[in-house]
C-alpha cells in the first residue's frame, strides 16, 4: 500500500506544518497542555516528575519534528548513509542535553520558574538511559552526539535491554546488585510498532534447485520478532535529528500462539511469549570479560539481523545495482559483539538476492569497518562452533565458506608457511573447536582501528600481527578516541563552559574544540585565574555534598580531592590505589602532630562497578571500603585524609563528579588500557591527571605537555620481562607495599582473610599487574602531585594551559577521521529554512 500522501493533497500538510516553540511563552503553554492531556494532571497535582514528564514532552515533540525533517532530507538527497553497530548505548540523561542541544535550556528555565519549578530538580528526575557497561557504550553515545551535530545522514543500531547495567547498592562494604528497570515512563522513545522484522533461529539447512541454481534455504526452528523503537538524537545548534533504532524482541504472531490457545495450552503460549522477550531483556554486565553466554549469541544475531534487514530494505528504496550497495552504506562495527553482520549480509546477498559468491564478498568487504577496543586475551569473543551450528545453522556454512576461501589465499601467499595457516584460520582447532569472532571481523572488513596510538600499533605486532603480513598495514588504522565537550563540559560544568566562551569568542569553541587555545594567552590573567578557581571550588562544594547526602562522611572541599571512578577491573588497577592510600595513612599515623600539621589534606573518590561475577573486583570494592571505615572515623587523622566509595557511578553521576576533581587516576598496567576516555573528561574540566604510559595518557601528554600531567610506572614494552621475571626469576616485593600488606594482614582494616587473596596475587602468583613493580614510582609521583598542589597558582596555570590544549580529544575529530579515513561520507548540508525540498 502507499502510504506517501498524493500530490494534490500535500498542500493542506504542507499548510499545517508543525511550528516549535522557541520562546517561554511557547514552552509554558506546551508543559502545561502535556500536563493537563498527556499525563492528566492539573496545577493542584504537579509534582516534580510530572513537571519533569511534561518538559521532556514538549521537548521530544521538538526533537521528533526535526527528526521527520532530517529524514526527509536524508531520503531525498539519497547520499551514503552510516550505520554504526553497538551492542551498547550509554546514553545517560536526555533532557538537559536536549535542552542545551536545541540552544533553548534558558527557555526552559525561565519557564519552569513561571510554572512553579527549579529546572535542576527537574532534571534530576530522569532516570539515567544506562545500556552500557562503560567506555565502550559511552564512545558509541559521544559518536551519536557528534554524527548529529556534523550533520552526518547517520543511525545507531542497538538493543533495548529492559534492564541495564545494574543499580549498585555498597551494604556492609560490599557491593550488591538491584535491577534497573528503567522504562516505566520513558518519553525519549517511540515505540515503532510498524516497523518489525522476523528473526528466525535454529532449524536446518536444505539445499534446492531453482532455474538451474542449486541454492541454501534455511528453514527455521523458531521465529522471534523484532519491533523498533526510535530515539532521536539532537546535534548541537542544527537542525540534524538522527536516529537511534533500538530494538525489543517479541513472540511473533502476535500476543499469543492462538493454536496452543485453543487447544487449551494457555501456559505454553504465555511461555513462548516470554521466551521470546528474554532476548531482549537484560544487558550483560561485564566489561572487557566475554563470558560465551547461549543467550548473548543469540541477542547479537536478534540484533543484527533486525539492523540489516532495515538497512537493505532502505537501500532497496532507490532502486540502485547491488554493486552499489557499498556507495550507498558504510557499517561500522563496534567491536566484535556485531560481526554476525558480516556473514548475515553475505548471505543475504547470496541465498536471498542470488549474487554470485565472490561478488557479494566484494561488496560485503567494501562496506564493513571494524573497531577493536582491547587486547586483553579474556575480553575477545570466541563461540563455540557447536553453539552456531545449533543456532545458526547457514551462517555456520558460511563462516566456513569465508574461513576456506581466506586460507586458501593466504596459502598462496604464504606457500611455505603452515603454522601461519592454523594461527590466522578462524576456526580455533581447540576442543571444543571455536569461531574467533576479531578475525572474521578482520577478514570482512575494509578497514581495522584501535582506539588510542599505542593501542593500534600494540594490535598490529601482537594479536592481529599475522593479518598485518597477510593484508598490508594499510588494511590497519588508528582513530584516537574522543569525547563530546557539549555533554562533559557544556552540560557538565556550565560555569566553566561559560567563563570559557567570555575569553574563547563565545561558544563556538563547542563546534570547534581547537578553539579553546585562546585560553592560553589568559593564563597569567589573575583575575581569570580566580574565577576558575572559584568554579572548582563551587563543584568540590557540590561533590561534597553528596557525599556527605550519601555516606554521611563529611569532606572538606579545600582538600585535595583525587578520584579513581571507572569500572573496577586487576588491569585498572584500583588496588593499586587503595594499597597506596593506606600507606599515606600509615605513613601519616607515623608523624608527630606538628609533622601532621605540614600535611596536605586529601579525599581519596573511588567508584565504579564490579561484574557480578568478578569475585577479585568485589574483594577491592570491599577493601576500598573497610579502609574508608577506619580511616574516616580516626582522629589522629581528621580531614588530612578521607576515604569514600561513591555508589553507583553512572553517566550523571560521572557529570558532576569530574568537574569536581583535582587530580584524577588512569594507573592501568602499561599496554592493557585501549584508550580511557574519562582521562579526556578529568583535563576537559581543569583537573590534572596522575597515569602510567597507557592509552591515550600518551596522546593527552603529547598534546598538553609533560609538565601538566603525572605519569610514573614501568612501560608497556617492559611488561613482558616483567611478568617473565615474576614468574621464573626470585620475586622480591617493595618493601613500602609490604609493610601495607603486613597491616592488612594484622587485622587493621577488619577480617584479613578477606583480602588474602589480593595480596596473594601479587606476593605469590606473579604479579600479573605489576602492582609491585610500579608501586615506589607511584607513591614517589603522589608526592609530587601534594607539592605541586600547595602551589595553587601555578596548579590553576597548569590547569588552564591543560584545557587549552585539549581540542584534539573532541569526538567531532574523531567523527571527521572516521568520515574520511574509514567510511567515505559527507555531511548534509543543512539549510534551516528550506524543510521540503532538496
Ligand atoms: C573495551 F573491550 N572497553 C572493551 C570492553 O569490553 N569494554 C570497554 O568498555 C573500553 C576500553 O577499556 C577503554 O580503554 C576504551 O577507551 C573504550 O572501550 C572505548 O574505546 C575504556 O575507556
Amino acid at each position: 500500500v502507499e502510504a506517501s500522501i498524493p500530490e494534490p493533497q500535500r498542500e493542506a500538510w504542507k499548510r499545517n506544518q508543525i511550528t516549535s516553540f522557541t520562546d517561554k511563552d511557547g514552552f509554558e503553554k506546551e508543559v502545561v497542555r502535556h500536563v493537563e492531556t498527556t499525563l492528566a494532571r492539573s496545577m493542584f497535582n504537579c509534582d516534580e516528575i510530572a513537571a519533569y514528564s511534561a518538559t521532556s514532552l514538549a521537548f521530544r515533540d521538538r526533537l521528533i519534528t526535526h527528526w521527520n525533517r532530517t529524514q526527509q532530507r536524508q531520503t531525498y538527497r539519497d547520499t551514503k548513509r552510516v550505520y554504526y553497530l553497538s551492542l551498547e548505548f550509554l546514553m545517560g540523561r536526555a533532557l538537559d542535553n536536549a535542552m542545551l542541544n536545541v540552544g533553548l535550556k534558558n527557555v526552559a528555565q525561565d519557564g519552569l520558574a513561571e510554572l512553579g519549578f527549579r529546572i535542576e530538580d527537574v532534571v534530576k528526575q530522569e532516570h539515567d538511559a544506562a545500556l552500557g557497561n562503560g567506555g565502550l557504550g559511552r564512545l558509541a553515545a559521544c559518536f551519536l552526539d557528534s554524527l548529529a551535530t556534523l550533520n552526518f545522514p547517520a543511525w545507531g543500531y542497538g538493543l533495548r535491554y529492559r534492564y541495564g547495567i545494574f543499580k549498585q547498592e555498597i551494604i556492609d562494604g560490599y557491593q550488591v546488585e538491584v535491577p534497573d528497570y528503567w522504562l516505566d515512563f520513558n518519553p525519549w522513545e517511540f515505540p515503532r510498532h510498524d516497523v518489525t522484522v522476523d528473526i528466525q533461529f535454529f532449524g536446518q539447512v536444505n539445499k534446492k534447485t531453482v532455474g538451474g541454481k542449486t541454492i541454501s534455504v534455511w528453514e527455521a526452528g523458531e521465529i522471534v520478532q523484532a519491533v523498533a523503537y526510535d530515539v532521536p538524537i539532537p546535534g548541537y545548534d542544527t537542525p540534524t535529528t538522527n536516529n537511534l533504532r533500538l530494538w525489543s524482541s517479541k513472540a511473533s504472531g502476535g500476543e499469543f500462539d492462538f493454536q496452543k490457545f485453543n487447544s487449551g495450552d494457555y501456559e505454553s503460549s504465555v511461555a513462548d511469549q516470554q521466551r521470546a522477550e528474554t532476548i531482549s531483556a537484560v544487558l550483560y554486565p561485564n566489561d572487557n570479560l566475554e563470558r560465551g553466554k547461549e543467550l548473548r549469541l543469540k541477542q547479537q544475531y536478534f540484533w543484527v539481523a533486525a539492523s540489516l534487514y532495515d538497512i537493505v530494505r532502505r537501500f532497496k528504496k532507490s532502486r540502485r545495482s547491488w554493486n552499489e550497495f557499498p556507495d550507498q552504506v558504510a557499517i561500522q562495527l563496534n567491536d566484535t559483539h556485531p560481526t554476525l553482520a558480516i556473514v548475515e549480509l553475505q548471505r543475504i546477498l547470496v541465498d536471498i538476492e542470488g549474487l554470485e559468491w565472490d561478488n557479494a564478498w566484494e561488496i560485503v568487504t567494501s562496506t564493513f569497518g571494524y573497531t577493536n577496543h582491547t587486547v586483553l586475551p579474556e575480553a575477545l569473543e570466541k563461540w563455540p562452533v557447536g553453539l552456531v551450528q545449533h543456532l545458526l545453522p547457514r551462517h555456520l556454512q558460511i563462516i566456513y565458506d569465508i574461513n576456506l576461501f581466506f586460507l586458501q589465499s593466504v596459502e598462496k601467499a604464504f606457500p611455505d608457511d603452515r603454522d601461519m595457516l592454523r594461527r590466522v584460520s578462524i576456526i580455533e582447532e581447540s576442543q571444543p573447536k571455536m569461531v574467533r569472532m576479531a578475525f572474521l571481523a578482520i577478514v570482512g572488513s575494509h578497514k581495522v582501528n584501535g582506539v588510542a596510538e599505542l593501542h593500534s600499533d600494540l594490535i598490529k605486532t601482537t594479536i592481529f600481527k599475522d593479518f598485518v603480513e597477510i593484508y598490508g598495514p594499510d588494511k590497519f588504522t588508528n582513530v584516537t578516541n574522543g569525547i563530546t565537550p557539549r555533554r562533559w563540559l557544556h552540560q557538565a560544568n556550565p560555569r566553566l563552559s561559560e567563563l570559557i566562551a567570555s575569553k574563547c569568542g563565545g561558544n563556538d569553541f563547542l563546534k570547534d574544540l581547537t578553539l579553546l587555545n585562546q585560553l592560553e594567552k589568559h593564563v597569567e590573567d589573575k583575575q581569570f585565574r580566580k574565577e576558575w578557581a572559584e568554579i572548582k571550588y563551587a563543584n568540590k562544594v557540590r561533590l561534597a555534598k553528596h557525599i556527605k547526602d550519601t555516606t554521611g562522611v563529611v569532606v572538606n572541599p579545600a582538600s585535595l580531592f583525587d578520584v579513581q571512578v571507572k569500572r573496577i577491573h586487576e588491569y585498572k588497577r584500583q588496588q593499586l590505589n587503595i594499597f597506596g592510600v593506606i600507606h599515606r595513612y600509615l605513613s601519616l599515623k607515623a608523624m608527630t602532630p606538628d609533622q601532621r600539621k605540614k600535611q596536605l589534606p586529601r579525599v581519596s573518590i573511588f567508584g565504579g562497578k564490579a561484574a557480578p561475577g568478578y569475585w577479585m573486583a568485589k574483594q577491592i570494592i570491599h577493601l576500598i571500603n573497610s579502609v574508608g571505615a577506619v580511616v574516616n572515623k580516626d582522629e589522629d587523622i581528621g580531614d588530612l585524609l578521607k576515604v569514600i566509595f561513591l555508589e553507583d557511578y553512572n553517566v550523571s553521576k560521572a557529570e558532576m563528579i569530574c568537574p569536581a576533581s583535582d587530580i584524577s587516576e588512569h594507573i592501568s598496567t602499561a599496554g592493557t588500557e585501549a584508550s580511557g576516555t574519562s582521562n579526556m573528561k578529568f583535563v576537559l574540566n581543569g583537573g590534572l591527571i596522575i597515569g602510567t604510559c597507557d592509552g591515550a595518557n600518551i596522546e593527552i601528554t603529547r598534546e598538553i605537555g609533560e609538565s601538566n600531567i603525572f605519569l610514573f610506572g614501568n612501560l608497556s614494552e617492559d611488561v613482558e620481562d616483567l611478568r617473565h621475571a615474576h614468574t621464573y626469576g626470585s620475586h622480591t616485593i617493595d618493601s613500602d607495599l609490604d609493610k601495607v600488606f603486613n597491616e592488612i594482614e594484622k587485622g587493621t582494616f577488619g577480617t584479613p582473610h578477606d583480602f588474602s587473596a589480593m595480596i596473594a596475587a601479587v606476593r605469590q602468583h606473579g604479579d600479573y599487574y605489576l602492582v609491585s613493580d610500579d608501586f615506589h614510582s607511584y607513591i614517589e609521583t603522589h608526592q609530587l602531585v601534594d607539592e605541586a598542589y600547595r602551589n595553587q597558582d601555578e596548579w590553576i596555570a597548569k590547569c588552564i594551559t591543560s584545557v587549552s590544549r585539549m581540542g584534539f580529544f573532541t569526538s567531532d575529530r574523531c567523527i571527521n577521521e572516521y568520515a574520511e579515513e574509514i567510511w567515505n561520507v559527507e555531511p548534509l548540508a543543512v539549510d534551516r529554512h528550506s524543510i521540503w525540498g532538496p
